[in-house]
């Protein structure tokens, strides 16, 4: 792709998927531009889908000037200088491989892919193309909810001291019924796993995160609990229940995780994430534990972050609730008031900004594929020792020796 010149500062997107995360990342393209000041302006140019009506319904609403049925024809199309993809881990190899050595930059969803494998082809791509100037990000938002990059921020400051524990939670309840139909997220082939890579991947690339270690080891345990589920309608839309009598097929994937883990730097992790919680619709829960302080955040109330300084006197010692809306807070300052919030969506706009800025400067974004990675590795660590039976100590029994 050609330097950025003066003339050219627009960046051509194009954008293949329109579903749920078709939708936030529109949103933020379209908003992104309205809250901050970015140096490149992004044009909608193409939304893809191979449904030509679907998508093109979804592109009127976003505004997005046109509609391709074909990924390869946006990788193709000189108008477009960067390719986000949001769509099932299946298809991410193949486009963000194709897109970097065509010279698009890639935005791509998370996790990375579904196998280490493919998710280093797409890490060495990604080194490769950085080299051109053509930059990789993978679509790990909650980073940068204001109240996590202020986590991080009083982690990089020491305010927290040396970290010890890592506690991370990440609790939905949309498949308790079940009725509720398949969809790919239930299909190892489109998915690769279940509640494990689609929302345990957040919780590791958060703990990388917060804590600037990586995890070096796990021990951990899958669990379906519904192995079969109607098969969905035509558009094979996610929740509702199916009937009672339809057609039932299989459920290939893991409907919670639950493992152990330590770091490199010494800490230790315990992680859990299910979509088997009942009454938990998008608990990501996150409290790290240091020598010296602590913080606790719960993505249901996003714009708290829950604060302790073990340094202040015991009397007046205890957690406290940071409302991170002030405009010295990371992100915040760019939209309202203080105390007037934000929401889910903010931390795809925050991400498109950070994205559109890195490129600009001609600087590698974060996450970056290598990080992609670095989750993806945890994520088959995690299922090979659920797979290896002698890592699970049965508890004895009554007259049974121990
Ligand atoms: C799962 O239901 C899901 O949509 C994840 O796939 C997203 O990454 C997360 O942000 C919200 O929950």
């Amino acid at each position: 792709m050609s330097p950025m010149t003066e003339t050219s500062r627009e960046l051509g997107v194009g954008q293949v998927g329109y579903a749920f995360m078709g939708a936030a990342h529109s949103q933020a393209w379209r908003t992104a531009p309205s809250f901050f000041d970015l140096p490149l302006a992004p044009r909608l140019r193409a939304l893809c889908g191979r449904d030509a009506a679907a998508a093109g319904a979804v592109a009127d609403r976003f505004g997005w000037e046109s509609v391709e049925t074909d990924w390869r024809s946006l990788v193709a199309r000189d108008d477009i200088d960067l390719i986000d993809i949001c769509t099932p881990g299946s298809t991410h190899v193949e486009i963000a491989v194709a897109a970097l050595r065509a010279g698009k930059h890639v935005l791509c969803e998370k996790p990375l892919a579904n196998t280490v494998e493919e998710a280093e082809q797409m890490a060495d791509a990604a080194a490769e193309a950085s080299a051109r100037g053509v930059y990789a990000m993978v679509g790990f938002t909650y980073r940068r909810t204001p109240a996590l990059s202020l986590a991080r921020q009083l982690v990089t400051d020491g305010r927290l001291g040396t970290i010890r524990h890592v506690r991370a939670q990440y609790l939905q309840d949309w498949l308790v019924d079940p009725d509720t139909p398949l969809s790919w997220r239930l299909d190892k082939a489109q998915a690769g796993s279940g509640a494990l890579g689609d929302i345990g991947a957040h919780l590791v690339d958060a703990a990388h995160f917060l804590t600037g270690s990586t995890i070096s080891s796990v021990s951990g345990v899958l669990q379906t609990f519904v192995d079969t589920r109607p098969v969905a309608g035509e558009h094979g839309t996610l929740g509702g229940s199916g009937s009672a009598d339809a057609e039932r097929g299989p459920v290939t994937v893991d409907d919670a995780a639950a493992f152990t883990a330590r770091f490199d730097n010494g800490a230790l992790g315990v992680f859990e994430a299910t979509r088997f919680a009942t009454g938990r619709k998008n608990a990501m829960r996150l409290e790290v534990s240091g020598s010296d302080g602590a913080i606790a955040f719960d993505f249901e109330e996003m714009n708290l972050l829950q604060f302790y300084d073990a340094t202040e006197p015991a009397e007046t010692a205890g957690f406290r609730r940071i409302v991170v809306t002030e405009p010295t807070h990371p992100y915040a300052g760019a939209w309202w008031p203080p105390g007037h919030g934000l929401g889910y969506e903010h931390g795809f706009t925050h991400q498109v900004v950070d994205l559109v800025r890195a490129i600009a400067a001609g600087e590698q974004p974060s996450p970056s594929f290598a990080d992609g990675l670095a989750v993806q590795r945890v994520l088959a660590a995690v299922e090979a020792s659920a797979l290896d039976d002698s890592r699970q100590h049965r508890v004895s029994q009554q007259g049974e020796a121990p």
